[in-house]
């Protein structure tokens, strides 16, 4: 199900005049700095966002989940709502999928996507959960558990991920596990850790010659003491062990406030560790809220250490960029498409930093003309940029607009069931 073409058409017939005019304006301001504009056009147009299966469904918390109207009922209709957002936005080719929640036949899942224009990104093994008939438990954790029958079902998951990624096209598998410990002495943190990269060893050398794992670390939750990948410097050390198939991914939500995250961003890709990113907005822990909703500040920051990387390793600098969020009160679709988008605009408003200048700035100590260099391209309005992008590529001026225009929201719902609030929903 895809939005009719003719509908985008006239969508963007009644924004064109003031599209150009905003579009002409910034060409002229971006101008006087030497920039051209088409130049950023292309970039914005080559830029992609994965989006995650699990994002499209509404989300909850511990507390409670409140379904909203017309959820996907499995992963094919995930599909669907994913080429939505890639259709109005152009900037979310790419779906990242979960198993076992998208697990089904990978030739058919292969096929709806291609129709839809989309291409799989990496891979996701749940051993966080225990699903039905499991012969044994993850209570007590995955690949680092004490028991190796526990330690081999979670081994064989991650390679039947592997296996499942290879039909798809995919090229990596994110491996996020919740293993930790809840008190002091319940475990022992050093042998724990030992028999996690054992395990990680084995999942590794299953992975094909052009496949990337990403370790994804988290500061804490579900274990509230210890976390066997708690931090960038244990996932650092875990895929320097693995060895040059295996690096990290970011996620933002998952670090103790104020952490800069820009500044291990910076490390991680100076020794060609970075793999990838989970991208998402939080003000207090791993809250999941949509990406630059409460710092936008915070994505260009991570997003100018991003292009000055680029600059200076070149093609070979190509990090995954997924989202990772879970919408709890807003139409889920909507939130990604705004989302992919901001990621977007922090890449475009990285773009345009003055790195000449903000390096002289930088030798003579000029702490203050540094920082206005910086807050210059996070000022710039870029939003013609990224519409002229979308428009070019098929997509929306105003992919929100367009969506609410289309009715898509009513017109699945009368296929696809209401479904019921109760019990609560982490996504
Ligand atoms: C864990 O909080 C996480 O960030 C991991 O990426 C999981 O795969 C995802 O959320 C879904 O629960
Ligand atoms: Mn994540």
């Amino acid at each position: 199900m895809r939005i009719d073409a003719d509908l985008i058409d006239q969508h963007n017939q009644t924004r064109l005049a003031a599209q150009q005019s905003d579009f002409q304006a910034l060409g002229e301001q971006l101008e006087r700095n030497g920039t051209d504009i088409n130049s950023l056009v292309n970039r914005a147009a080559q830029f992609g966002v994965a989006i995650p299966s699990w994002g499209v469904g509404t989300g909850g918390t511990r507390f409670a989940r409140f379904p909203g109207l017309g959820e996907p009922r499995h992963v094919f209709d995930k599909l669907d709502d994913c080429g939505v957002i890639h259709q109005l936005t152009q900037a979310a080719p790419t779906v990242s999928l979960h198993i076992p929640w998208d697990d089904e036949d990978p030739t058919a899942l292969k096929e709806q996507a291609s129709s839809l224009q989309l291409g799989f990104d990496a891979m996701n093994s749940n051993t966080f959960q225990d699903q039905t008939g499991q012969p044994h438990s993850y209570k007590f954790g995955s690949l680092s558990h004490t028991e190796q029958a526990t330690r081999e079902q979670a081994i064989e998951h991650n390679i039947r991920c592997i296996e499942i990624g290879k039909t798809l096209e995919s090229k990596a598998l994110t491996v996020w596990v919740g293993d930790g410990s809840n008190f002091p002495g319940q475990v022992n943190m050093g042998k724990q850790f030992d028999r996690y990269l054992q395990a990680m060893h084995q999942v590794y050398s299953a992975l094909p010659d052009d496949w990337q794992l990403f370790t994804e670390h988290k500061i804490y939750e579900p274990a509230f003491y210890s976390t066997v990948v708690q931090d960038w410097g244990s996932s650092y050390l875990i895929a320097t062990e693995l060895g040059p198939k295996a690096s990290c991914l970011v996620d933002l939500g998952h670090h103790a406030p104020n952490v800069n995250i820009e500044m291990i961003v910076s490390r991680l890709a100076r020794f060609g560790k970075l793999g990838g990113f989970h991208f998402n907005d939080s003000k207090y822990g791993d809250d999941d809220l949509d990406s630059a909703s409460i710092d936008p500040f915070r994505l260009f920051l991570v997003f100018n250490e991003l292009v000055d990387i680029e600059l200076q390793q070149g093609e070979k600098f190509r990090p995954a960029y997924m989202l990772d969020q879970s919408h709890n009160v807003t139409d889920p679709i909507e939130s990604l498409m705004n989302s992919a988008i901001e990621v977007q605009r922090a890449f475009i408003q990285a773009s345009l930093v003055d790195r000449e200048a903000l390096a002289e700035y930088q030798e003579s100590n000029d702490a203050l003309m540094a920082s206005q260099i910086i807050k210059q391209a996070f000022r710039t309005n870029v939003d013609s940029i990224l519409q002229r992008a979308r428009m070019q590529a098929g997509g929306a001026i105003d992919p929100i607009a367009a969506f609410r225009e289309s009715n898509y929201r009513n017109l699945v719902a009368k296929e696809r069931p209401e479904v019921s609030g109760a019990g609560g929903g982490i996504v």
